[in-house]
């Protein structure tokens, strides 16, 4: 046969096969907001791979192009490992190793490649396919371990700045209160965040009181009598886990046990843990013990509506307290939403509260207060504006031990109510991770 005629039925097998080929193949994931991690245990492949090494790739628009990713190491103790701070420590295996994960956002991932088309020069690459088990879509990224340093991405989504204790988010910006460090002093949605108009938050309020000694002593705590330092942190692109140590005064000079917390900010959200160390049962010295944590707003800045599914019609955040807002269901929630009022910026935050209340009747409660000519003081604005979050219910069943809330707040940057289910899908219904050796 002549060869010119092999090459014509080659080609027309191609072009025929080609683009059925691809239609099956490419990213078909609808779901841009959520971190991607990948345990250690499924990349046997870069076992004892320096960590510079290792690159992520994508396809996208026909061309494999490095992705934003960061590796997060753990040690033999099952401790994450904090690169820099004070108190940074290091890995026992400092390459890649087993307990280690790897983590991009999904929003980097693209369709499958073809074996020409994997990273040229690597040693090994695995292929690791996304699934979204909300609804079946998928997207791929490619793992791959080099000789010498890797091709890198120069995104960097989140950047943590020592100095000033600051966040720079690609969709926030957060800072911390100079009177107590414990608690957000500054927070504003950047453009990308579906804002514009600088810091929203007068401060984040922690806030104890109780009776003990049948009512003889009346204890009452605020978030300036904690101590919070940051003893260390990791700041990759992908996210940052910043480390603090936090004690609180607890009755007269006896100091709460110190807490470790890891706060943990994505591009797009963040996680704000709360942990209350319980020396004794609350039952035998305290009567009805109460703590609230929530954020209050600015008045003096662009206006905002609150919701959630228990309250679906809006309130506006605007320093009066109406009928509507006193009649608040204020029961445990699975969401809630404060946004810019209609006419204003797009953006807004969704949050949620993780936490497991074990043997006790524990459950957060809504806490909700709109009065300017409240003041509720240690706070920067006289007066409450906006200020919601959660209040602690039935804590007087708790035992001895320690009680761990974490509070996620995700920016939804282009907010509508349709988006409500997919971002309760980050945690509810997470991307599903399948690696295997690449084609
Ligand atoms: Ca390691
Ligand atoms: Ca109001
Ligand atoms: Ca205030």
């Amino acid at each position: 046969m002549p060869k010119a005629l092999i090459v014509l039925i080659l080609l027309t097998a191609l072009v025929v096969i080609a683009p059925s080929v691809f239609a099956q193949e490419s990213n078909t994931m609808t779901r841009d907001a959520d971190p991607v991690f990948v345990p250690g245990g499924k990349l046997a492949a870069l076992y004892g791979t320096p960590l510079e090494n290792i690159g992520a790739f994508a396809l996208v628009g026909g061309s494999l192009i490095p992705i934003p990713f960061q590796i997060d190491q753990m040690d033999a103790k099952g401790e994450l490992v904090f690169p820099e701070g004070p108190k940074k420590t290091s890995d026992d295996d400092p390459s890649f190793d087993a307990t280690d994960q790897l983590l991009f956002m999904v929003r980097d991932a693209g369709s499958k490649a073809a074996s020409a088309q994997l990273p040229a020069g690597a040693s090994t690459t695995v292929e690791v396919l996304l699934t979204d088990p909300a609804d079946g879509g998928s997207a791929w990224i490619y793992v791959a371990a080099f000789a010498g340093p890797a091709p890198r991405s120069d995104v960097d989504y989140v950047r943590f700045d020592p100095a000033k204790n600051m966040i720079h988010a690609q969709n926030y910006v957060m800072g911390f209160s100079e009177t107590a460090p414990i608690a957000i002093g500054y927070l504003s949605l950047t453009e990308a965040g579906g804002g514009l108009t600088g810091n929203q938050a007068d401060r984040l309020k922690i806030r104890f009181n109780s009776k003990a000694f049948d009512g003889l002593v009346v204890i009452e705590k605020n978030e300036e009598d904690f101590s919070s330092e940051v003893v260390a942190w990791i700041d990759g692109p992908i996210r940052i886990v910043r480390r603090t140590k936090n004690r609180m005064t607890l009755f007269w000079k006896i100091p709460s046990p110190s807490a470790m917390l890891d706060n943990i900010y994505y591009a797009n959200y963040f996680e704000f843990p709360i942990q209350v160390n319980l020396p004794f049962d609350v039952d035998t010295f305290l009567n009805k013990p109460k703590l609230r944590v929530s954020t209050d707003g600015l008045c003096s800045t662009e206006k905002r509506v609150f919701f959630n599914e228990k309250n679906p019609n809006p309130v506006e955040m605007d320093g009066v307290m109406t009928e509507a807002e006193k009649a608040l269901n204020l029961r445990e929630y699975d969401w809630m939403v404060v946004k810019y009022a209609p006419g204003g910026p797009p953006g807004g935050w969704m949050n949620r509260m993780i936490y497991d209340k074990g043997e006790t009747k524990v459950v957060p409660h809504l806490y909700y207060n709109d009065d300017m000519a409240k003041p509720d003081g240690p706070e920067t604005e006289p007066g409450q504006c906006g200020d919601v979050g959660y209040t602690l219910e039935n804590m007087e069943t708790v035992e001895k031990g320690v009680l761990k809330l974490t509070s996620v707040m995700y920016n939804i940057p282009e907010f509508s109510r349709e988006k409500i289910p997919v971002y309760m899908n980050i945690l509810d219904k997470p991307i599903q991770v399948n690696v295997s050796p690449a084609q």
